[in-house]
């Protein structure tokens, strides 16, 4: 077992004690082992081999074993009798946000809440608001996360449903009887969120390729199951419908399930205006719609074919929303689309020095063995005291360090020294300017008073906006996805000042958040924005998340020329060093 899940285990096993009211001194133990692990700059397995795990500050005896059984077992009979012993209602509470251990203790010794629904009623009864330490502000917002939590159950993060995805498809490629098998829907269109996965696959003997859809491991009830169509749902939640058609058929039927429905319907309409139906099953002059194969039907050997077919570009899937495409596809005009291999490096990124899990050097590590040319490292602030926020004094030990990293010529990944500034509530930056003069960058980001209103919110992001000293603003709305609601902005006001000062703002690439919005993003480049896709990596493998943040960026329309870390080393330092001599801005 890897550092990174033994640090779950250890915050899981704090929570879990909270949740039964365990002596605050036992819990606390928990909660700082793991955080010393998360600080640990040596690798654990030295650690544990020579025998010092107990000589790491934070970590006492008793933790030394449990740390050393989970490394080297895996298991911990500690944490499964723990498990055994805490109602799974009161583990489930832990997914309303603003509610922890200590809270889920109190609501379940004086109240007697050990579930959702039960907490539901107590909320709904007043009852949470008398309690100590609650209050009606408390209550409010735990009723309104449990209804955002059953608003948001139907639908998945694309991340989720590509790990799904990712194990379905090479199994349906590996069954003998299927000559081609592809995802399409919301997923193959990239969508943040996605209702269900749609897997469609061509084959002429759909029999056993239905058996092995609905025999899938984690299935927890198979929702239909036909010749050619079934629909399954995962212990997760997650649903899939599978389709078999005929080959002849399936770049048709690939093209209509993929969708979206705007997309279809302008594409039928495009057809019928060349005198031809399209469907999913073919496309043949309109008159002969009603037979199935006849002379005059167009074979399509690809989703080109078809587009050809119409004397339309090829309009790749992540366009496909029915916002213009077909016009712009007709015109020769749809952009060369941002790709994943086009990025060389970012900008948003933590480390142990604040509420990251992997050391400056490991990151920059592993950012030069994925070939990237620079990476940005911008910690929190002060003001972000929960995430271990950065004072000037360790913000400036940190720049030593990376100007020392970047001389030492260890790695070829050249390390831009920046931070993560918190926008504080009045639109003031977190750090003097003078202390930010030294940085190579500055990413500007709210954390708190997400509530604010409308005004008020645009205005403090306004302010930071114009700040000289900011280069690009982080995860604008704020908002987690299926979890927390988007803050209130007037967000052309925002894209306009953006533009105005020439300030970047970032597509923050993890998947929860995918900020700003795709939606905004094709006429707020038109207008001239600068994009920056930053993973706000936490560890190295979130590195990873900037698959996602392309997927967005790409339904943005954006292409290489508008993201600032498609641009070369050299562009990039002499753009930040612009910035600083105030040149722009
Ligand atoms: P989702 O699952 O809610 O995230 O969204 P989609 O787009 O995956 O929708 P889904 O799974 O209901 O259907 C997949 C595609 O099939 C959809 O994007 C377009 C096509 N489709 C489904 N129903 C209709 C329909 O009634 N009319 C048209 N034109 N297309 C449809
Ligand atoms: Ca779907
Ligand atoms: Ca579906
Ligand atoms: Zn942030």
């Amino acid at each position: 077992m890897d550092k990174n899940d033994i640090i779950a285990i250890l915050d899981l096993i704090g929570t879990m004690l909270e949740i039964k009211g365990e002596n605050p001194f036992k819990v606390r133990a928990y909660f700082s082992g793991s955080r010393a692990l998360q600080t640990l700059e040596e690798d654990l397995g030295v650690v544990v081999e020579e025998g010092r795990l107990g000589e790491v500050p934070g970590i006492g005896k008793a933790l030394t074993e449990k740390i050393e059984t989970l490394f080297t077992t895996g298991e911990l009979e500690f944490l499964n009798n723990l498990k055994a012993s805490v109602p799974d209602g009161l583990l489930d509470l832990l997914e309303v946000p603003g509610l922890g251990g200590k809270k889920i203790n109190v609501l379940h010794e004086k109240l007697g809440v050990d579930s959702i629904d039960s907490l539901t009623r107590a909320c709904d009864e007043g009852k949470v608001a008398e309690l100590k330490g609650f209050g009606k502000k408390t209550q409010d917002k735990i009723l309104s996360g449990i209804k955002n939590r059953e608003a948001y159950a139907a639908r998945h993060l694309w991340w989720k449903a590509r790990k799904v995805a990712d194990e379905i498809l090479p199994g349906l490629r590996s069954i003998p009887e299927v000559e081609r098998a592809e995802a399409a829907g919301s997923f193959r269109r990239g969508m943040e969120t996605v209702g269900d996965l749609d897997f469609l696959v061509a084959s002429s003997d759909p029999e056993p390729i239905m058996n092995w859809f609905t025999q899938m491991e984690g299935i927890t009830e198979i929702t239909a199951h036909g010749d050619t169509k079934s629909s399954v749902r995962f212990d997760d939640g997650m649903q899939a419908d599978l389709r078999v058609v005929p080959a002849e058929q399936f770049f048709f039927a690939l093209h209509h399930f993929t969708g979206s429905k705007d997309h279809n319907v302008r594409m039928r309409q495009k057809a019928l205006s060349l005198g031809l139906s399209l469907s999913e099953w073919g496309l043949r002059p309109e008159d002969e719609k009603d037979s199935s194969r006849k002379a005059g039907t167009v074979e399509a050997h690809s989703e080109e074919d078809i587009f050809k077919a119409l004397g339309l570009q090829y309009i790749p899937p992540a366009l496909r929303e029915g916002l213009g495409e077909v016009e712009a596809a007709e015109s020769n005009a749809l952009p060369e689309l941002l790709e994943l291999e086009d990025l060389r490096g970012c900008f948003h990124n933590h480390t142990t020095a604040s509420d990251g899990r992997n050391t400056l050097e490991e990151m920059t590590a592993e950012a030069d063995s994925r070939g990237w040319d620079y990476l940005g490292i911008s910690d929190h602030s002060k003001s972000s005291f929960q995430a271990n926020g950065l004072d000037e004094e360790r913000l400036l030990a940190q720049l030593d360090a990376i100007r020392e990293l970047n001389e030492s010529g260890r790695f070829r990944c050249h390390l831009f020294a920046g931070s993560e500034v918190d926008i504080l509530s009045g639109g003031k930056l977190d750090f003097e300017d003078a202390v930010m003069e030294k940085l190579d960058y500055v990413v500007a980001s709210v954390h708190n008073g997400l509530t604010q209103d409308e005004e008020t919110m645009t205005t403090r992001i306004i302010k930071a906006i114009e700040h000289p000293m900011v280069t690009m603003l982080g995860h604008v709305s704020g908002r987690l996805l299926l979890k927390r609601e988007a803050s209130r902005v007037n967000i052309q006001k925002i894209i306009d000042a953006a533009i105005a000062h020439e300030t970047v703002i970032e597509l923050n690439a993890n998947p929860m958040r995918l900020d700003m919005d795709w939606r905004h993003w094709r006429k707020a480049v038109e207008k001239g924005l600068l994009c920056a896709i930053n993973p706000d990596a936490h560890t190295l493998s979130h590195f990873d998340f900037q698959l996602a943040g392309v997927h967005a960026a790409r339904k943005g329309w954006l292409t290489p020329a508008n993201v600032l870390n498609t641009r070369s080393l050299n562009e990039v330092k002499e753009f930040l060093g612009k910035r600083k001599r105030n040149e722009i801005g």
